[in-house]
């Protein structure tokens, strides 16, 4: 079955949406919390942030997932209760809780496998999310897009709800949660929305007890040797065009069959792009048996979220992503050259 959501028309204001969304979580007995396919360190890190802060407060949680753990996550206080979604096991249980919350995606279509499982539940649906353009479907939609990551959002909602009930909320396993969260989603803190109000929340949850590098080793320092086999092949494969500002990499079924890896291992790997001098455009193509994936990057105000539009894909200005059915991974790479020359004249 085909689901299509409709652009949502009118998008409240962040506050007026959290006033929607705390409606909703004060009445909430019986939850599921969901995140988007591919989940990474702020879509689990709110999430588990959310199941930890909902269950202080007496509401039943179940965190289900539209796909696995990666395994540098599994660290993550309480991320052995999140179930992946099988449509038989699980429909039932989407269809008896009174509320899904939708966490670091704004549409169904982001919790691919679950859409229709979502959509017929009669479970109110709320949104927490900082990306662009959601989608028709939800009851509530607390929505910032300037908030570097869900995990900042999170916090503001414990915040509010610890200030409302004179309640101390912030454990030192939703600071962990969270500070995951902003972590991975700011780049280790050096993307463009890291301001000062983000790192007076870091603050708070160190103070919480959260120890950076014990966090930053978990999620970054445990690669296993075919990845590192795996980037140097990737790096020999770098090219750049239109006088050094694009950088292309590629990733082929080949080299990831010769590695022994798969796609969960090519992690980071688009960021090796906006690390050659002279370049504002970054592009990892990769291989995959049914389709090519794309992830674009870029400094100032080059939008990929554009580019990535072309196929059908979006994300952040800086930070997008598509995939393509009908492009071999030769022609994206021909069609990235091709369509980013226009964006890149304007640099
Ligand atoms: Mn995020």
């Amino acid at each position: 079955m085909n689901f299509t959501f409709p652009p949502l028309q009118h998008i409240p204001s962040f506050d007026a949406g959290l006033q929607d969304f705390l409606r909703i979580v004060d009445e909430s007995k019986e939850c599921c919390i969901c995140t988007h396919i591919n989940s990474d360190g702020d879509s689990l890190g709110s999430q588990l942030g959310l199941k930890l802060l909902l269950e202080q407060r007496g509401t039943k949680v179940w965190c289900m997932n539209p796909s696995h753990v990666p395994e540098n996550l599994r660290f993550l206080p309480e991320s052995a209760s999140i179930q992946v979604f099988e449509e038989s096991r699980h429909t039932e249980l989407l269809a008896k809780v009174d509320t899904i919350f939708v966490l670091d995606g704004n549409s169904p279509a982001r919790m691919r496998g679950m859409e229709a499982a979502i959509m017929a539940s009669p479970a109110r649906k709320a949104v927490l999310d900082h990306h662009q353009e959601p989608a028709e479907f939800a009851h509530a939609y607390a929505i910032d897009t300037d908030a570097c990551s869900t995990a900042e959002l999170v916090f503001r909602l414990v915040r509010v709800l610890e200030t409302r009930e004179g309640s101390k909320y912030l454990t030192k396993n939703i600071a962990e949660a969270l500070y995951t969260g902003i972590m991975t989603d700011t780049g280790n803190f050096r993307f463009p929305r890291t301001d000062s109000d983000v790192h007076r929340i870091i603050a708070e949850f160190l103070d919480a007890g959260v120890e950076p590098f014990t966090v930053y080793d978990n999620v970054f320092n445990q690669n296993p040797m075919n990845r590192a086999r795996l980037l140097g092949a990737t790096l020999a494969t770098m090219q750049t065009y239109h006088n050094g500002k694009l950088c292309i990499m590629l990733v082929t079924h080949e080299m990831m069959r010769s590695t022994e890896t798969n796609v969960d291992h090519i992690e980071g790997f688009v960021e090796q792009s906006l690390g050659i001098q002279g370049v504002e455009m970054g592009a990892l193509v990769v291989e995959l048996p049914d389709q090519v994936k794309m992830s674009l990057r870029s400094k100032g105000s080059l939008p990929v979220n554009k580019m990535a539009a072309h196929f059908g894909g979006g994300g952040h200005i800086n930070a997008a992503g598509c995939r393509s059915t009908t492009h071999s991974a030769a022609e994206a790479v021909q069609e990235i050259i091709r369509i980013s020359k226009e964006y890149l004249k304007k640099v």
